[in-house]
């Protein structure tokens, strides 16, 4: 929390994204006889999850065990997980009628159950360790609303955002708003800071990226209740960092493909960072680990307001004891 807001600390922060999930044996015994989805909606068991991971891993932070597609559900499109295969969008958007037929989207009910795992999780967390809430941007969450699951080229999300710009903004505007009401929600329940994952945009250009994206994650990371920390996540933004900080957020959350130092360079001073370990070196060994590990700090030279996490999420294939050798390295090396 200290260094989200730019304050000292006594050791260089570190929590990782996807640090719980199915690298984890603990995970995988629950997931064994449940479903991802059946997971996410039992508030016990989200909250085991959470919190285990967080343990194990000695990490920072929490972040709650939930999905960012969970919010496609009561905007009536359907969702399913399947095996191998990744998330399945039933009904995806594909014409202006489609849009239209949108409805407003309050989470507050349809939601509830994510509210209720904040709620106990934060409970049953160590006080000392803050829980993240988290939300899809709505380019990322519009570009799996219309391809109608995980995609590579992102081919039918760009021909939707050219075709119309009216019908674009439409979209984006409903998605902004029902994310607001979300994370408000969540810190409402307990959240005590939110992430914004924009997870795809690294697949525009700078100019697209401005004119189809910008004023609508501005519109949520401005638009959240005041005084709670937001972390604007993102990969693949080299090419336009300096807007995708402008579009808003304390703490701005780069990938592995640029160096943290010439990161503060180009946001300004005024905004902590987070980031940036490659998620594959972890699959790696402890010296190469250890190696490139040094190699951030080093970047970043004990400059307050750095969170140390990936670049991108832990891979299912990582061993779990790189994992932990990773946070105790971070934080025996930046003691200060
Ligand atoms: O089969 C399984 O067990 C499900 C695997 C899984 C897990 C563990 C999915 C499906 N989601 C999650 C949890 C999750 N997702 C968390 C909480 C766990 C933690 O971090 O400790 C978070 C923060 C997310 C966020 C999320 N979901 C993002 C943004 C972060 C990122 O990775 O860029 C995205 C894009 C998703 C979509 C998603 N959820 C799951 C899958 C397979 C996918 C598709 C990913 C893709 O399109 O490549």
């Amino acid at each position: 929390m200290k260094a989200c807001r730019l304050e000292k600390t006594s050791r260089t922060p570190v929590w990782l994204m996807r640090q719980a999930g199915r690298y984890m044996k603990e995970y995988r015994e629950i997931r064994d006889a449940k479903s991802f989805l059946e997971i996410c909606r039992d508030k016990d068991l989200a909250t085991e999850i959470t919190v285990t991971a967080q343990k194990k891993l000695n990490v920072d932070a929490a972040i709650i065990f939930s999905d960012i597609l969970l919010l496609v559900e009561p905007f009536g499109l359907g969702l399913e997980y399947l095996k191998g295969d990744g998330p399945m969008i039933k009904r995806p958007i594909q014409s202006a009628r489609d849009v239209e037929n949108l409805p407003e989207v309050d989470p507050g009910e349809s939601l509830s159950f994510v509210f209720q795992a904040i709620r106990q999780t934060r409970q049953t967390l160590d006080r000392a360790i803050p829980l993240l809430g988290f939300a899809g941007a709505p380019f990322t969450l519009a570009s799996y609303m219309i391809e109608g699951g995980s995609s590579k080229d992102f081919s039918k999300t760009k021909t939707f955002m050219t075709r119309d710009e009216g019908v674009w903004r439409s979209l984006m505007k409903k998605i902004a708003r029902a994310t607001i009401r979300y994370l408000d929600n969540q810190i409402d329940a307990g959240a005590q800071a939110v992430q914004l994952f924009d997870s795809w945009v690294g697949c525009l250009s700078g100019e697209e990226y401005e004119k189809y994206v910008l004023p609508y994650s501005t519109l949520v990371l401005n638009g959240l209740r005041k005084g709670t920390p937001v972390v604007h996540f993102g990969t693949g933004t080299t090419g336009f960092l300096e807007s995708f900080s402008r579009a808003g957020g304390d703490v701005i959350s780069v990938d592995h493909r640029m160096p943290l130092d010439g990161v503060w360079k180009r946001i300004g001073p005024g905004k902590a960072i987070q980031g940036n370990l490659d998620p594959q070196i972890l699959c790696t060994d402890i010296p190469t680990i250890r190696k490139y590990t040094q190699e951030i700090l080093d970047s970043v030279r004990g400059r307050a307001g750095h969170i140390f996490n990936l670049g991108h999420g832990v891979l299912p294939q990582t061993p779990v004891e790189n994992v932990i050798a990773l946070v105790d390295m971070v934080h025996e090396m930046s003691a200060r």
